[in-house]
């Protein structure tokens, strides 16, 4: 532990109640909360972890309007699933409350009239978008249009999702209301400010020059942020579903989901130690400056943790900063964005049906493949090849023999230590330093590395076994067999130890087997975990091969639901906003023919034409290659835009862009003249 501290507060963020957690939830923050956690209770630091579900905002009462029940409904159903899925993953938590909760609501609207009364706050009264038909204010993810960053349609009024840019409805190009689809007015509102460009000071000196050791990503997003010149940020919102304003005459406004949800963590807190003395009083967890405050988030929250939410703390005064924000970046699943209402992921709640009591290897696939500096992509083959390969083939199988012989030739108690030949030496020495080398890692928040090492340790004791070849040697030498399963058990009593923050259950099944009483992270290292003569535990498989089945299924159900959000988008009767005749007239289409056509190298959508256009030829790069083999289009006359803006796809520049249909089934298909046309003839 930093000398600096006492004792830590780790907080996940929490999830939204209005849906299961997925995959790239617990990829993204609570597998490696829950590392972090479990490693410095090993070492036995005063830590307390945080989480709850976040049960305000707009996600939760489209949702509940969509279903015909209260919001109050979904939030009761969704926090019970997620609080339940992750205690069935191990997720440890303290606490796992709900913002709510009586406790929150209270904390939260103090929180709120502590600033106001403290004048932290400024009112302004601005022209928001309304629904005239619904007969309510549209904020954040009641309005949708085109994204003025990257004009996809049905970005919010809060966020792109396609580019990730943070917005605000007045930004969005031809909005309308998610309620009922109306064009909304403008109408005046009035609302309270957090002035975070007063703020803007401290924070730079704070983050820029104080916490340069932030992941790249998150001190760069801040960065970027503080660069850009931060504005007032409206914590308050017209809707009837939240922590209602505690000032007289707000009636109707309630506390932006954005500002209570943090506050959670502190309620949260507050309510876990008024009922357990034993944790001490919730102050000494948020305003000891003995105490280290670490939020683990996924990346699109990095300015609500980094900026907003310490501005919060700081305007209220006595609350400690968090000195560290480990954010990771997205997870991907086969290629895809994981998309709730596209239904593209993959549910916890679910994976537990599918392969129950593998808990483990989805937290070991998770981690040894976590989007810790870059997205990264979760594929099924990848999760069966490392369970497979890896944890069976190495960890397993290593305390399989380690076991499966000491139960054979000592009657299943630890036999003695001989003398030690030069190779014993060799590996006792290779494992001597796993642990200062897992300390480095995990005190660094890298997580991936330290799964590294302890898979690492796990090899070596492989390697010894598969070399020394004690079930030979059990006929000549029992001598030397005791000595070697002695090493082999010391070894495994450590890998208990080492998985342990990244692997819980296998470790506990491995403790009981070996028959250890408890064990603690000092341990580590040490080759006398074991006394001989205890007798060990029953000794079992500690993880079973996943066979092609199993995967099988899994990668049919995504091609199922793939094939049926492409049938989905087929929207016929859903007309653009009207046109302009100039702005047609401003295209340039053209008719030409097909030369040659070849897949991009490392592009798998991506076909590369030469065009001749009747002006001398031109390349165009489409993205049609799930639709077309290359060779089917040679020969075929096509329509392109011819003044489009070249641009460059994976090194080639593209020249215009063919005109496309999208079918029904979601194949494109190639526009073509219905007979033969000039090349370079025009069409309009
Ligand atoms: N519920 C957003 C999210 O799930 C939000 C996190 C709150 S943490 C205080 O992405
Ligand atoms: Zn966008």
């Amino acid at each position: 532990m930093d000398k600096r501290f006492k004792r830590t507060t780790v907080t996940s963020a929490l999830p939204y109640a209005n849906g299961p957690v997925h995959i790239g939830h617990l990829a993204g923050v609570y597998v490696p909360a829950d590392i972090y956690v479990r490693y410095l209770r090993l070492k036995g630091e005063e830590v307390l972890f945080v989480g709850g579900s976040d049960e305000h905002g707009v996600p939760i009462t489209i949702r509940a309007k969509k279903e015909g029940v209260t919001p109050q409904d979904v939030v009761d159903r969704f926090h019970n699933l997620i609080k339940d899925s992750f205690k069935e993953f191990g997720i440890s938590f303290d606490v796992y409350s709900r913002t709510t909760s009586a406790t929150h609501r209270k904390v939260a609207s103090d929180f709120f009239r502590k600033l106001y009364d403290d004048g932290k706050f400024i009112e302004k009264t601005s022209e928001q978008y309304y629904d005239e038909e619904a007969q309510q204010f549209l904020a954040d993810r009641y309005i949708v249009g085109e994204c003025p960053r990257c004009h996809a349609e049905g970005a919010y009024g809060d966020q792109c999702e396609k580019c990730g840019s943070t917005l605000s409805p007045e930004e969005l190009i031809n909005p309308v209301s998610k309620l009922s689809g109306a064009k909304p007015v403008k109408k005046q509102t009035s609302h309270w400010y957090l002035p975070l460009d007063q703020h803007e000071g401290w924070l730079r000196e704070w983050i820029l020059e104080n916490h340069k050791e932030w992941r790249p990503n998150v001190y760069g997003q801040c960065k970027s942020w503080l660069d850009l010149g931060l504005q007032p940020r409206a914590v308050s919102r017209d809707l009837d579903w939240g922590i209602p304003v505690p000032v007289e005459g707000a009636e109707g406004k309630v506390l932006y989901v954005w500002f209570d949800a943090p506050i959670g963590y502190i309620s949260n807190t507050k309510e876990l130690c008024d009922a357990n003395p034993q944790y001490g009083n919730w102050e000494k967890w948020w305003k000891d400056e003995d105490t280290r405050l670490v939020h683990f988030i996924g990346k699109d929250n990095i300015v609500f943790h980094c900026i907003v939410f310490p501005a919060m703390l700081k305007a209220e005064g006595s609350f400690i900063l968090p000195d560290n924000v480990p954010s990771n970046e997205f997870l991907n699943l086969e290629g895809d964005k994981i998309s709730t209402s596209k239904n593209w992921a993959v549910w916890l709640n679910e994976y537990l049906v599918d392969f129950p009591g593998k808990q483990d290897t989805l937290r070991y696939v998770l981690t040894a493949n976590a989007p810790e500096t870059k997205d990264n992509d979760f594929t099924w083959k990848d999760f069966q090849t490392r369970h497979n390969s890896e944890l069976v083939a190495i960890y397993g199988n290593f305390i399989n023999r380690a076991l499966v012989l000491t139960q054979k030739y000592f009657d299943g108690c630890v036999p003695a230590l001989g003398e030690l030949s030069d190779y014993d030496k060799e590996t006792l020495k290779e494992f001597a330093d796993v642990k200062a080398k897992m300390e480095q890692l995990l005190d660094g928040f890298k997580f991936r590395d330290a799964l590294k090492e302890a898979m690492n340790l796990a090899r070596i004791g492989n390697k010894y076994l598969a070399e020394t070849e004690p079930w030979k040697l059990a006929k000549t030498d029992m001598e030397r067999t005791a000595t070697i399963l002695h090493i082999g058990l010391q070894i495994a009593a450590n890998l208990a130890i080492a998985f342990e923050p990244f692997l819980p259950f296998s470790s506990e099944r491995l403790r009981s087997m070996l028959a250890m009483d408890s064990f603690c992270w000092s341990q580590l290292g040490q080759i006398d975990l074991l006394k001989a003569g205890d007798k060990l535990g029953k000794a079992e498989l500690l993880f079973e091969k996943i066979e092609d089945d199993a995967i099988d299924a899994q990668i049919t159900r995504l091609a199922n639901i793939k094939k049926e959000n492409e049938a989905n988008n087929w929207q016929p009767d859903k007309i653009k906003p009207e046109t302009t005749f100039d702005d047609f007239m401003k295209m340039d289409i053209r008719v030409g023919t097909v030369l040659d056509c070849q897949k991009v190298p490392k592009a798998d959508k991506l076909l590369q034409f030469k065009i001749d256009d009747g002006m001398g030829g031109r390349t165009i790069v489409s993205g049609i290659a799930q639709s077309y083999a290359p060779e089917e289009l040679i020969g075929q006359q096509v329509c392109f835009i011819a003044n489009f803006p070249t641009r460059k796809l994976k090194g080639v520049e593209s020249q215009g862009m063919i005109l496309l249909a999208v079918n029904n089934d979601g194949k494109l298909v190639v526009i073509s003249p219905s007979k033969k046309t000039a090349n370079g003839a025009e069409v309009g």
